[in-house]
């Protein structure tokens, strides 16, 4: 877990799977390939917490940390789900400077904040004794808040300096939904793009991690390229997609090729 936090604070990209199917067998082929992390989506994806923790788990098999998503404002989870083992976790809809003590204060021991003791598997996970992990966890903990409305946009600056806030992860489909009234979504509207390249400067000048999400391997290529600290690249659900896309077109294209021998 110290490694994890690490590594995403290294300055060198991490790419992030974005896990929807709640099953740790999908979490577990998805770990095979070399992402540097999963996100685990609660909020929109098929996630509960029952399949987190178990997905936490198949993902540490593969020495993968994992990013929980949780619902908005379900805090409690945060805390339970740091507890059992997430690498830290991210917040939907961070509106205001109350809304990112309040997450704060569910990821962060006192004095800091007011998570409650009871990290039994994380201590495992974390390969740490009892004190050790109490000492240590406010820094490897990670709260990553969503930044993706206007609102949030407007005080970003004021949401990242919140003691306790690691990093933002900023939602491209929501903050385009609200930046054009809710006309369309457009995640690559140049107003979205001045918003990743305004919140990504604002956390390099406080030290903070830089996250979002991209649809597709360019995307992800590109704002990597840009400074992010962790990019998503795709999801399950495109990756289903592109497999059986490959498998089907390269079945129907052999059969086209009379003779042509598949060696199995
Ligand atoms: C968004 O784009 O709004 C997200 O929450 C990430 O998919
Ligand atoms: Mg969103």
């Amino acid at each position: 877990m110290g490694a994890c936090a690490a590594k995403l604070r290294s300055g060198k990209p991490s790419y992030a799977a974005w896990s929807t199917i709640a099953n740790p067998v999908v979490v577990e082929a998805i770990a095979q390939h070399g992402f540097d992390v999963i996100v685990l989506d609660g909020q929109h994806g098929h996630h509960t917490r029952e399949s987190m923790f178990q997905c936490i788990a198949a993902a540490a098999l593969y020495d993968i940390p994992t990013l929980p998503r949780i619902g908005v404002g379900n805090f409690a989870d945060a805390s339970q789900l740091c507890d059992a083992g997430a690498c830290g976790i991210i917040a939907p809809m961070i509106n205001t400077v109350e809304d990112a003590r309040t997450f704060a204060s569910f990821i962060k021991f006192p004095p800091q904040g007011e998570r409650s003791w009871g990290p039994n598997r994380a201590i495992t996970l974390s390969g740490l004794d009892r004190d050790s992990y109490f000492k240590a966890a406010n820094g490897f903990t990670l709260s990553i808040a969503m930044i993706e409305t206007r609102e949030a946009l407007t005080i970003a600056e004021d949401i990242l300096s919140v003691p306790g806030i690691d990093g933002f992860l900023i939602g491209p489909s929501d903050l385009s939904i609200s930046l054009l009234d809710g006309a369309r979504i457009d995640t690559v509207h140049p107003d979205v793009d001045a918003a990743l390249t305004h919140v990504l400067a604002i956390a390099r000048r406080l030290g903070k991690i830089a996250a979002t999400f991209a649809p597709n391997a360019a995307r992800a290529a590109e704002l990597a390229a840009r400074g992010y600290d962790i990019v998503t690249a795709g999801t399950d659900q495109s990756y289903l997609s592109l497999g059986i896309a490959a498998e089907l077109g390269g079945a129907k294209q052999m059969a086209a090729q009379p003779g042509a021998k598949s060696g199995y």
